[in-house]
């Protein structure tokens, strides 16, 4: 690395743990980030045994829980309801924001605006160990008496106000999350606006960087609501105020003290207030992502360029008139309920544009099948099936019969595991090169994409036929007798869980591998046309030997008339 601009060298922590540059920090998120990711699978898995085999005793690994999570290897209730609350708590905020915004937002967006760092280093560098700190105090609330936060992730009150101590840990959790999440999107919009190299009009921007620029806005005007909210139930359960709970609650048969008057409806209009938009939060960089891949391994324009922009500005603020979506069944009437399935059959119509467009791209093209592609391209119907299946869900009349069974976690997943995981596994075999210098090995990476690919799908697929023959979500025991039915579908899950958890050994593998051993590669190893590619890998402190002047848009391949395949953004023509 070049550090020939500084007198005197940073020492080691300065340049690699307190780092203001947005390289390290972006590291730092996505490594980070990674391992919660895996951790949240793990709870997840853990959580697939009781739902396979129902109070049999977890094999080997359930003698070395303590007797509130499971007796004699017997999974408890309660410590079932805190790995389903902790696997979506850790998945959104821990695993998947902070790799998508954090991890690749923060590496790439300078680079790919051409700036030598983030608008305010100091600001990014606290983001990070904001949300550090966030990751720790979730993770302690497995050890508080009682255990962590059960009331699911999205912690209804009143079930969320009465709760054992876990869940004023996780409220003091996601304040530091959204804290740093708050400090992140700022960066990013003054970045977008103001660093952008001399040329790069917001219309030659890459579609990535456009899908990180509405991102921050979603986040940084749908949080805020949630964050007072937090503090609101923090208070209601500390404080003895009483925000969320209504008059003559009786908890095990107690009249309950110092309660009346709150509405249990409020929490849920200001959660979804900010977890609609952080749908799309997880979803629009995952479009991002797979947008870069698809154009540079189909060696042409991105099809309809302008037109995904426009949609994805739109997406953006219709994301904040749909949340009551999820709130069909509170009794809201029929004007309201008529006014949110509109909303939402509207927000679906960008989203279609979008994934056409991306499908349309396709179209012609001589198409590279290396790893990331597989990735990108396996994204694009899988996340198809997870937004057609929220159709269903938008609309009362099918939403009553579908609402909180495995219907639901069907769908969402489809978005986000299948969509936004595989976008974000193609999204680290594609930029592991600008990062490292190495490349990942392409037959380690193929043997991870095949097998993940299979079992996602053995996972998720399934859960629809769960949900329509009427298995509610948050079920401890499928013992039912209307989900007896279905309980081999159950097992087979829970066997494909497993599986893609075995199938991510060639991943971790290939990580380790490539980062010392993987082959060197030069600056531009996918022969790409954006400014991060236009600089070595890794780049240099401060980005760039010389601030490129951007002349052309961002997907110039196969331009007619070029000696070679693509015209990056800052050269002149070849
Ligand atoms: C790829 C592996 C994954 C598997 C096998 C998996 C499996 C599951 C299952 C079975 C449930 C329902 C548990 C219950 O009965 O309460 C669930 C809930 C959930 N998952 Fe996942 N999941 C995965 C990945 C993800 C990802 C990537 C995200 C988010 C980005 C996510 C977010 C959630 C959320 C928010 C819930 C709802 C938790 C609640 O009900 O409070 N999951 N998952
Ligand atoms: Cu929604």
């Amino acid at each position: 690395m070049n550090h020939a601009s500084h007198a005197h060298p940073l020492p080691f922590w300065r340049k690699y743990i307190f780092s203001m540059d947005h390289k390290v920090i972006g590291v730092q998120y996505a490594v980070t980030s990674l391992l919660f990711l895996f951790f949240g699978f793990g709870l997840i898995s853990l959580l697939r045994w009781q739902l396979a085999f129902p109070s049999q005793p977890v094999p080997f690994i359930g003698q070395f829980f303590n007797d509130t999570q499971m007796v004699g290897g017997i999974m408890l209730p309660e410590f079932y309801n805190q790995l389903g609350a902790m696997h979506g708590t850790i998945m959104v905020f821990l695993g998947v924001v902070p790799l998508a915004v954090g991890g690749f937002g923060n590496y790439l967006v300078p680079l790919q605006v051409g700036a030598p760092d983030m608008a305010f280093p100091k600001l990014n560098m606290m983001s990070y160990w904001v949300y550090f700190i966030g990751g720790i105090v979730m993770l302690c609330s497995f050890f508080v008496p009682a255990g962590a936060a059960q009331s699911g992730w999205t912690s209804y009150p009143p079930l969320s106000d009465v709760a054992p101590l876990g869940q004023t840990v996780w409220l003091i959790g996601m304040v530091f999350l959204i804290t740093s999440s708050l400090l992140g999107s700022v960066n990013f919009i003054v970045t977008i606006v103001q660093l952008r190299a001399q040329g790069l009009t917001f219309f030659k921007m890459p579609f990535f960087v456009w899908a990180q620029f509405v991102t921050s806005f979603l986040l940084l005007l749908a949080f805020p609501p949630l964050e007072a909210a937090s503090v609101m139930q923090l208070m209601d359960r500390l404080a003895g105020t009483s925000f969320f709970l209504p008059s003559g609650l009786v908890v095990g048969g107690q009249p309950l003290a110092h309660t009346g008057g709150g509405n249990p409806l409020l929490w849920q209009h200001l959660f979804w207030f900010l977890a609609h938009p952080e749908v799309y939060v997880l979803i629009l960089p995952a479009l991002g992502i797979v947008a870069e891949i698809i154009a540079n391994n189909t060696r042409k324009p991105i099809y309809g360029y302008k037109v995904m922009v426009f949609a994805t500005i739109f997406l953006g603020f219709m994301s904040f008139v749909v949340w009551a979506h999820h709130m069909f069944l509170t009794n809201m009437g029929t004007s309201m309920s008529s006014f949110f399935q509109i909303t939402t059959m509207i927000i679906s119509i960008p989203s279609v544009v979008i994934l056409t467009a991306l499908i349309l791209s396709l179209w012609g093209g001589s198409i590279r099948f290396n790893t990331p592609m597989l990735f990108a391209v396996a994204f694009l119907p899988m996340f198809g099936i997870g937004g057609l299946t929220g159709l269903p869900l938008g609309l009362t009349a099918s939403d009553i019969h579908l609402h909180d069974t495995y219907y639901v976690i069907g769908h969402f997943h489809y978005v986000v595991a299948p969509g936004t995981i595989f976008a974000l596994f193609a999204g680290i075999y594609f930029w592991f090169p600008k990062v490292t210098g190495r490349k990942l090995s392409e037959f380690l990476g193929k043997l991870h994409f095949w097998p993940s690919f299979i079992f996602i799908n053995g996972i998720f697929m399934p859960m629809f036929i769960l949900g329509l023959a009427g298995v509610s979500r948050r079920l401890y025991s499928p013992e039912y007798a209307h989900a007896q039915a279905v309980q081999p579908l159950n097992v087979f899950i829970s066997y494909c869980a497993w599986g893609l958890g075995l199938a991510q050994i060639p991943f971790i593998l290939n990580f380790v591998i490539s980062l010392f051993a993987g082959k060197k590669v030069d600056s531009n190893p996918w022969e790409s046309t954006t400014l991060e590619w236009q600089t070595t890998s890794p780049p240099p402190h401060e980005n760039f030997e010389h601030e490129p002047v951007v002349l052309h848009g961002p997907y110039e391949y196969s331009v007619p008339g070029q000696k070679k395949d693509f015209l990056p953004q800052n050269m002149r023509e070849n």
